[in-house]
């Protein structure tokens, strides 16, 4: 009898220049966004496909069990049953694990979600002697999670139908080919303000925008940030990147502090540090910043800057951190077939 092999690959997390930040339909994003693919914060899985017909699910995150995700993974699997109904006569064995730390700011449920459809649609191509279907693995990945849909490819992606780009989807993210290669280098240096839990979940901050008395703006400007950015992304031009992140960051924010409830995610510390680099830049330093829906500051620079930016924070930014933490990441290639 064959032994039965475990699928196993990893896959990035990814952080987003213009922000997605309201859905509709099953997991169907109200504007395009666009993100890169980050490099050294990752999720390895490994899932074992067991053909007993008993639908069981073991999950071990770190090599215990979580029962507390378990709900998000049956519901993922509930919705994409319509497209792996071979899926309902297996149980499996997930086992994963993240290379950065819980509550970092740096999004799990991207590259586990990620991670995940790749071991689903990797197990599916072997069975029916098919190829791998990215876009299928970014689909799925989109329906566990919105952001984890642009973490099955390196470099930068685009999430969401826009007419510059052929084909686009709202279903499943697209590489972006033509990027400057300056930008394939920048650097991520994440400064962690606050290491506590989330304060506003995904699932409520989406669901914020329904009604919101700005969204209908807000999903404008967002399309028209898209339109912009694959242009600057194009041209290489960082200043003019800068720009655009940082006004899709606090118009991220700016949603949260204006919606019914309203939420103030920024520390006094996330603001210490935004303004620092806004003021560096002003004096001419090739340094800007975005932030997810939480306290941490992602500072984004061009990696011939690394050294000089890597002072300033030794020397300025990380009194503002948390016991003094941050990660160093910068775009990376995208997943990797853990198989061979
Ligand atoms: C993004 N975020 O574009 C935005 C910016 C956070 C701020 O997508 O409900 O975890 O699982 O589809 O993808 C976070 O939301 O939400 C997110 P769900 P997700 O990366």
């Amino acid at each position: 009898m064959n032994e039965i092999k475990p699928e196993k690959w990893r896959a990035p997390s990814n952080i987003a220049l213009v922000k997605y930040w309201g859905k509709h339909g099953v997991q169907l994003p109200m504007n395009p966004s666009i993100s890169f693919t980050l490099d050294k914060a990752y999720t390895e899985t490994e899932v074992l496909f067991l053909p007993d017909g008993e639908r069981n699910i073991d999950f071990l995150f770190e090599g215990k069990e979580k029962h507390g995700f378990l709900p998000k993974l049956q519901q993922f699997l509930v919705r994409i049953e319509p497209y792996c109904p071979w899926l309902s006569r297996y149980s499996l064995e997930i086992s994963t694990s993240n290379s950065f730390p819980h509550s970092s700011g740096i999004a799990s449920s991207a590259s586990g979600m990620a991670a995940l459809s790749l071991c689903i649609t990797a197990f599916e191509a072997k069975m029916e002697g098919t190829l791998h279907d990215l876009n299928k693995a970014s689909t799925l990945a989109r329906l566990g999670s919105g952001s984890a849909c642009r973490s099955l490819r390196g470099g930068f992606n685009l999430w969401g139908a826009c007419p510059d780009v052929s084909p686009s989807s709202d279903e499943y993210a697209v590489n972006l080919a033509q990027v400057h290669p300056d930008f394939l280098e920048l650097q991520d240096t994440i400064l962690l303000v606050d290491k506590g839990e989330k304060k506003v979940s995904s699932s409520l901050g989406h669901k914020l925008m329904d009604g919101h008395p700005y969204a209908g703006q807000r999903f404008l400007q967002a399309k028209s940030n898209t339109s912009n950015l694959l242009k600057i992304l194009k041209m290489g031009d960082f200043m003019a990147l800068a720009e655009l992140m940082e006004q899709e960051a606090l118009a991220l924010h700016a949603m949260m502090m204006t919606s019914s409830p309203h939420f103030m995610l920024f520390m006094p510390s996330s603001i210490a540090i935004i303004r620092r680099v806004m003021e560096l830049r002003a004096e001419g330093l090739h340094i800007s910043f975005t932030v997810d829906a939480g306290a941490n500051i992602h500072l984004i620079y061009p990696k011939v800057f690394s050294t000089e930016i890597m002072e300033i924070v030794q020397h300025e930014l990380l009194v503002y951190c948390h016991a003094g933490a941050y990660l160093c990441d910068r775009v990376g290639q995208g997943p990797i077939d853990l198989n061979t």
